[in-house]
C-alpha cells in the first residue's frame, strides 16, 4: 500500500555511533552539559531533540515531495488528539530504537528509564481523542497527505489523584515541562473574529467591528511506520492582537485594555474534562469557532499557494469533522466563500458539502451538542444568519421536494430546535449541521453506524440512503503491540517472519500455532514478565503487593454509568463475600484492576471510584481472604499507564449496557495483546465476537434489542434486587456504610441510582455477568484451553488495525486511491 513517491517509502537510518554522537553533541552544545553529569531527563531532551532533528529533514523532503499539488489531502479537525508520548514512538518509526538503547548504554544510561521521563500530552479526554492519534500515525504510514488540527491547550485533561480514596483534581500544566516536540510557527499565525454585527450592503454582507485574536500554531511532526513521510499534527494556540490596547487604558478603562488579552489567552487555556456531556459556555464554543477558523484560513492558503482558483478545490481537499465539535466550520467555509470570494450561496454549500465529511461518535443524548441561537448570534452573527441560511434552502427545497407538504417533518429535521415551552431558547442542533453539510457521515463500528441510521437520523438515512456509513474503529498496532509489547512483538516477529506491523491481517498465521504447547508456553511466559512489571508499578503507585499468577482482570476506561464499572464493583464485592463465606474455596487468585478519570462534575461516577477504593481498602488488607483478592485503583490513567496496563492483562472487561458504546477500542488493543474479553454485545465488541469466533470470548447480558424490550414492558430494578439473593447482599452492604463507617451515606448516591431507576440496567445484567466470570474462572484452571484462546485472540485482530479504517475511509468516503 504505497502512495505518492517511492522516495518516501526508503528509510534511511543512523547506525549507534552516529546517534551517540548526535546525543553528545546536543547535550554539550544545545543543553550545555557533560555527558558524565547529565540527567536521564537531560538525555531525554537530548534525543527527542536528535530526532527532532531528523523530522525536520523529512518534513522538508515531505514537503518538496508534495509541492507539485496533485494530491488530495485530509485535513483532520479534532478538539482532542491524545498522542501519548512520542520519543519511543519516533524511534521506533525511525528504525532506531536499538541505536538508540545502545547509544544511550555507552554512556551507562538505560533507555526504558530515559522514555519514561516524558510526560504525556494531556490533549485529550478518552477514546475520541486516542482515536484521532491512531488515525495520524496510520495516514503517515499510508502516505497518505495529511494535516491534523486541533488547539494546543495549556492545561490538558486534570491530573487524578485519591484522597482517602475520593478522586481529587488538579491542573496538568503538561508543557511547562520542557516539550521539544511541538514547533513554534509565528509566520503562519491567522487573525480570528468574533462578536461584532453585520451590515448588508447592495446584497453583500459585512461582518463589523469585531473583536480580534489571533491563531499561533506549534506543529507536532507525525512519524509513520516504515516511511520516511512526516505528517504534520498543527495545534491553535490563542493570541492577544498587538497585546495591548492603548486607547483604553489611556481613557481609564483598564479592563477594557485587558479585554482582548484575556480573551485571546483563555481560548487556548483548557480542555473541557467531559468526554460525553457538552458544556454550555460560551469559552466552549469560541475554542471551537477558533480552531476551526484558523485551520480554514491555514488549509486555503495552502490551497492557493498551490493552485489557480478554486476549481480544484474538492478535489484537493477533504475535511473530517470528528464528532460535530468542529462543526461551525460548514457556515465558516459558507462565509469564506460568500463573503470573501463572491460566491453565490447554492454554488459555496455544494462545496461545503463536497468537502466535509462527519463522523458520530456517541448516541448519548447529553453528549449532541446544541448551543442557543442566542448565543451563536452574539458570538458569530454571521454564521448565525448562514446557519438559518443553510436551514431554509434544506427545508424548503431538500425536505419539501422529499415529503411536500409535511410540516412536521420540516420541524424534526429543521437544524433550529424550537422549545417546548416559549421561555425557552430556540436551539441550534449541531449534529444536524454537520449531517447537511457533509457529503458522508460515519458511525465507529457496525452495530453503531446501524443505530446511527436506524435511530438518530433515519429521516436523514432516507433522505440520503447513501450518506451515512460505517468505518469501524481502529488501533495503530505499532504503538499497542510493537512498541508497548516488545517480547511478544519478537515472539511474533520470529514466527511469522513477515512485516505484520503494515498488515495486521498477517497475525491469522499465528493460529496454527494455538496449540502448540511450546508456543503456548512462550506467549504465557511473556504475558507473565509483562504482569511482573506491572505487578512493580502497581506496588510503586498504590502500595499493594499483588501475585503475578493471579488473574489480572482489567477495566480501563472513562468512568461512565454506561461503562458499568459498577457492575464490575457489585460482582467482586460478591466475589469477597463468597470467599470470606469459604476461604477453602478452590478458586484462581484474581487481581481487579481499574484505571480511569471521571469527569469533575459528574457526582455518581466520582462516586463509584470512591467505592471502588474503600472496597480496595479493606479487601486487600484482609488475611482472612489470603490473597486470593486483590483491587486495585490505579490513579491517573493516561496513554503511557495503558501502554503498562494492557501488555499484562488476562482479562478485558467491556460490559456496557448494549446500545451506548459506541465502538470501543481499548477492547482491541487488549485482545491484541492476548486478553480474553467479557463483554456485552455493545461496539466493536460485536465485531470482535465475529473475529475470534464465539467460543474465543465471553458474551454476556442484554442485546440492543432485549434493552429496548425490557424499557418497554417496564424495568424495576427492585424486583431483581428482591429475587437475587447476593446481588441484595451486596447492595445492603454497599448501602450499610461498612464500607465507609466515617460517612454512613457515602455511597448513596450510588445505590439510589441503582435501585430507583438503574437506567443503564446493571441489575438487569448482574447474574449474566457473574456466571460469565465463572467460565472465566473455569476456562483459567484448564491452561493449555486458556493460552489457545489468548493465542486465538491475538491471531484475530487483524481487522483492528487503524491502518484497515484508514483504508476504509480512503475508499467510503474520502475517495482518495491508494
Ligand atoms: C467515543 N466517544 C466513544 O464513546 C467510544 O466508544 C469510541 O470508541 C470513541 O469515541 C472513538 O470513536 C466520545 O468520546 C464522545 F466524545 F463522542 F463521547
Amino acid at each position: 500500500m504505497s502512495r505518492m513517491n517511492v522516495d518516501l517509502n526508503s528509510v534511511r537510518t543512523m547506525d549507534t555511533a552516529q546517534v551517540e554522537q548526535g546525543i553528545r553533541r546536543i547535550l554539550e552544545q544545545s543543553l550545555g552539559v557533560e555527558p558524565d553529569e547529565a540527567t536521564p531527563g537531560d538525555y531525554w531532551e537530548a534525543l527527542s531533540l536528535l530526532v527532532r532533528e531528523i523530522n525536520l529533514d523529512r518534513i522538508r523532503n515531505t514537503r518538496r515531495e508534495e509541492k507539485d499539488g496533485s494530491v488530495r489531502r485530509v485535513y483532520y479537525l479534532s478538539l482532542e488528539f491524545l498522542v501519548g508520548r512520542l520519543l519511543g514512538n519516533n524511534l521506533h518509526n525511525l528504525g532506531i530504537y536499538h541505536q538508540a538503547e545502545k547509544a544511550t548504554a555507552s554512556f551507562g544510561v538505560n533507555l526504558s528509564d530515559v522514555l519514561e521521563y516524558e510526560t504525556d500530552p494531556a490533549l485529550g479526554n478518552g477514546g475520541l481523542g486516542r482515536l484521532a492519534a491512531c488515525f495520524l500515525d496510520s495516514l503517515t504510514t499510508l502516505n497518505v497527505p495529511a494535516f491534523g488540527y486541533g488547539i494546543n491547550y495549556r492545561f490538558g485533561l486534570f491530573k487524578q489523584g485519591f484522597v482517602g480514596g475520593k478522586q481529587v483534581e488538579s491542573p496538568d500544566a503538561w508543557r511547562e515541562d520542557s516539550f521539544p516536540w511541538g514547533i513554534e510557527k509565528p509566520k503562519r499565525k491567522q487573525v480570528v473574529r468574533l462578536y461584532g454585527q453585520v451590515r448588508e450592503v447592495d446584497g453583500k454582507a459585512y461582518w463589523d467591528d469585531t473583536q480580534e485574536v489571533l491563531g499561533v500554531p506549534w506543529d507536532l511532526p507525525v512519524t509513520g511506520y516504515n516511511t520516511e513521510r512526516v505528517n504534520t499534527l498543527r495545534l491553535w494556540e490563542g493570541r492577544a492582537t498587538e497585546g495591548f490596547d492603548l486607547n483604553s487604558f489611556d481613557a481609564g478603562r483598564y479592563q477594557d485594555s485587558r479585554f482582548r488579552e484575556i480573551l485571546a489567552e483563555n481560548i487556548s487555556q483548557v480542555l473541557y474534562p467531559n468526554d460525553s456531556h457538552p458544556e454550555g459556555k460560551e469559552l466552549r464554543l469560541i475554542q471551537q469557532y477558533f480552531f476551526v477558523a484558523c485551520s480554514l484560513a491555514d488549509l486555503i492558503a495552502r490551497y492557493k499557494r498551490e493552485h489557480e482558483g478554486w476549481e480544484q478545490f474538492t478535489s484537493k481537499v477533504v475535511i473530517q469533522l470528528n464528532d460535530t465539535h468542529p462543526a461551525i466550520a460548514v457556515p465558516e467555509l459558507l462565509r469564506i466563500l460568500m463573503d470573501e470570494e463572491d460566491f453565490v450561496f447554492t454554488k459555496a454549500l455544494e462545496i461545503c458539502r463536497s468537502v466535509f465529511c462527519y463522523t458520530n461518535h456517541t448516541l448519548l443524548p447529553e453528549a449532541l451538542e446544541t448551543w442557543s441561537q442566542g448565543l451563536i448570534a452574539r458570538v458569530l452573527p454571521r454564521h448565525m444568519q448562514l446557519i438559518y441560511k443553510i436551514n431554509y434552502h434544506f427545508l424548503h427545497n431538500e425536505v419539501e421536494k422529499h415529503w411536500p407538504g409535511d410540516h412536521q417533518m420540516k420541524n424534526r429535521l429543521s437544524i433550529i430546535e424550537e422549545p417546548n415551552n416559549p421561555a425557552e431558547p430556540q436551539m441550534v442542533r449541531m449534529a444536524y449541521l454537520s449531517v447537511i453539510g457533509s457529503h458522508k457521515v460515519n458511525g465507529v463500528a457496525a452495530l453503531h453506524s446501524s443505530l446511527v441510521k436506524q435511530k438518530l437520523f433515519p429521516e436523514f438515512d432516507e433522505l440520503w440512503p447513501d450518506k451515512i456509513v460505517n468505518v469501524t474503529n481502529g488501533v495503530t498496532p505499532r504503538r499497542w503491540l510493537a512498541n508497548c509489547n516488545p517480547e511478544l512483538a519478537e515472539l511474533i516477529d520470529s514466527t511469522l517472519k513477515s512485516d505484520w506491523q503494515s498488515d495486521l491481517a498477517r497475525l491469522g498465521e499465528l493460529k496454527v500455532w494455538a496449540d502448540d504447547p511450546e508456543f503456548q508456553k512462550k506467549f504465557a511466559r511473556i504475558k507473565r514478565d509483562n504482569k511482573v512489571a506491572l505487578a512493580s508499578v502497581i506496588d510503586e503507585l498504590c502500595g499493594v503487593k499483588v501475585n503475578p499468577d493471579a488473574i489480572f482482570d482489567v477495566q480501563i476506561k472513562r468512568l461512565h454509568e454506561y461503562k458499568r464499572q459498577q457492575l464490575n464493583l457489585l460482582h467482586i464485592m460478591a466475589v469477597y463475600r463468597r470467599l470470606l463465606e469459604d476461604p477453602d474455596l478452590d478458586v484462581p487468585h484474581r487481581v481487579f484492576i481499574f484505571a480511569a478519570k471521571a469527569a469533575p462534575g459528574y457526582l455518581v461516577a466520582k462516586n463509584i471510584i470512591y467505592a471502588i477504593n474503600r472496597l480496595a481498602d479493606r479487601v486487600n488488607n484482609d488475611r482472612r481472604i489470603r490473597d486470593k483478592l486483590k483491587v486495585i485503583f490505579l490513579p491517573n490513567y493516561r496513554v503511557s499507564l495503558a501502554e503498562k496496563i494492557i501488555p499484562a492483562a488476562d482479562v478485558s472487561e467491556q460490559i456496557s449496557t448494549a446500545g451506548f458504546e459506541a465502538s470501543g477500542t481499548g477492547n482491541m488493543k487488549l485482545a491484541l495483546n492476548g486478553a480474553l474479553t467479557i463483554g456485552t454485545m455493545d461496539g466493536a465488541n460485536v465485531e470482535i465476537a465475529e473475529e475470534v469466533g464465539e467460543e474465543n470470548i465471553f458474551i454476556f447480558g442484554k442485546t440492543v434489542e432485549e434493552v429496548s424490550d425490557l424499557r418497554q414492558r417496564g424495568y424495576n430494578p427492585r424486583d431483581i434486587y428482591q429475587h437475587n439473593e447476593e446481588l441484595k447482599a451486596v447492595i445492603d452492604w454497599l448501602a450499610s456504610g461498612d464500607l465507609s463507617p466515617d460517612e454512613p451515606d457515602a455511597f448513596r448516591p450510588l445505590v439510589e441510582s441503582l435501585l430507583d431507576s438503574d437506567y443503564f440496567l446493571t441489575l438487569a445484567d448482574y447474574q449474566s455477568y457473574s456466571d460469565a466470570h465463572d467460565r472465566i474462572v473455569k476456562a483459567w484452571k484448564a491452561p493449555s484451553y486458556w493460552w489457545r484462546m489468548a493465542i486465538i485472540n491475538t491471531a484475530s485482530m487483524g481487522k483492528f488495525s487503524s491502518d484497515r479504517s484508514i483504508v476504509d475511509y480512503c475508499k467510503t468516503i474520502w475517495n482518495i486511491g491508494l
